[in-house]
């Protein structure tokens, strides 16, 4: 019986798009229907957003993906061991989530901004909890406004703002990064109401706190997704440090053209244009600290 099974199975193959990578496993997207699917190899690596395609290799038990298509780009995150560690891939969009609560790490909000200009990706700063006021963040905000970064304040608990917000995600692959608790799942619960089972079931962790610990693809109409992800704290580091202040900080960018060196990195070198601009308050010193910072950490890495 288990036999006659497996001959009919085999031949069946077909393409998807992958939802969430386990250790083992990959849950796939397939004509509108989720499989579970081996891998193929110890060696492959497959992550959410990845497109695949499965079949039923000969005497196996069950799918099992057969070959990976080329990705657009992968979102890669920095392990504790200091080793790149994969995400998401095939995205449009990174959306920042910030909120009143937990107070905003700024500069973490710099590092994810650089990192979705580096790999060509639209950046969004999405509010939440607007209940909770956003008197406090206003002036970061402007500064982000000022710059062009696109800033939506929603609330995912009362649906403020969720229309809208589901509008500006229309087309497109959207990847939710941020702190813990500022309430990417909670948004997407809100967005994707037939999301809230899914999220409860796969976000429990050790302790029982329904926190997020893979990145998880839901579709968000015929063309467009979003994927829930634990924060994607550190990028990995880009292939040149002054590509990363052109490409993530665009003020810097901007005035580096006055700057005595070509290759001035706006850290100590004599006759930097940034650092006057600085000094005279043209550009936020805050931001400018972010770039330190990033670049100081980039170069520990060792890029
Ligand atoms: N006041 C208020 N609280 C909210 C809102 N949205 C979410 N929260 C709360 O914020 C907390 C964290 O929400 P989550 O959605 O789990 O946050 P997360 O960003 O997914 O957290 P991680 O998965 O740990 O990264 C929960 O207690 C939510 O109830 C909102 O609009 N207003
Ligand atoms: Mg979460
Ligand atoms: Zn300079």
């Amino acid at each position: 019986m288990v036999a006659e099974q497996k001959e009919s199975n085999s031949g069946i193959s077909g393409t998807g798009t992958v939802l969430a990578s386990y250790g083992r496993g990959v849950l796939v997207q397939a004509d509108g229907k989720t499989l579970h699917c081996a891998l193929s190899g110890r060696k492959q690596r497959i992550v959410c957003g990845d497109r695949i395609t499965w079949g039923y290799p000969p005497s196996a038990d069950g799918p099992s993906v057969q070959s990976v298509e080329p990705r657009r780009n992968l979102i890669e995150r920095i392990d504790a061991r200091g080793r790149a560690e994969p995400v998401a891939a095939n995205i449009d969009r990174l959306a920042i989530v910030v909120a009143a609560e937990p107070a905003p790490d700024w500069f973490l909000v710099d590092r994810y901004w650089a990192g979705a200009a580096l790999k060509d990706l639209d950046g969004l700063l999405i509010v939440n909890k607007l209940d909770l006021g956003t008197e406090t963040i206003q002036p970061e905000l402007k500064t982000y406004r000022d710059l062009q970064l696109n800033c939506v304040e929603v609330a995912s608990q009362s649906g403020a703002g969720i229309a809208d917000l589901k509008l500006t995600l229309a087309g497109s692959v959207t990847l939710l990064v941020g702190q813990s608790g500022v309430g990417k799942s909670s948004l997407v619960n809100a967005l994707v109401p037939e999301a809230v089972a899914q999220t409860a079931e796969l976000t429990r962790d050790a302790e029982g706190r329904h926190t997020t610990t893979t990145a998880r693809w839901y579709p968000l109409g015929a063309a467009s997704a979003i994927i829930d992800a634990p924060g994607v704290r550190d990028f990995a580091p880009p292939a040149s440090l002054v590509r990363a202040a052109e490409r993530g900080f665009i003020e810097i960018h901007q005035l580096s053209v006055n700057c005595r060196f070509n290759d001035c990195r706006h850290m100590e070198e004599p006759g930097c244009a940034v650092r006057t601009a600085v000094v005279a308050q043209q550009i936020a010193t805050r931001r400018y600290e972010s770039y330190r910072r990033l670049f100081r950490l980039y170069e520990k890495l060792g890029s």
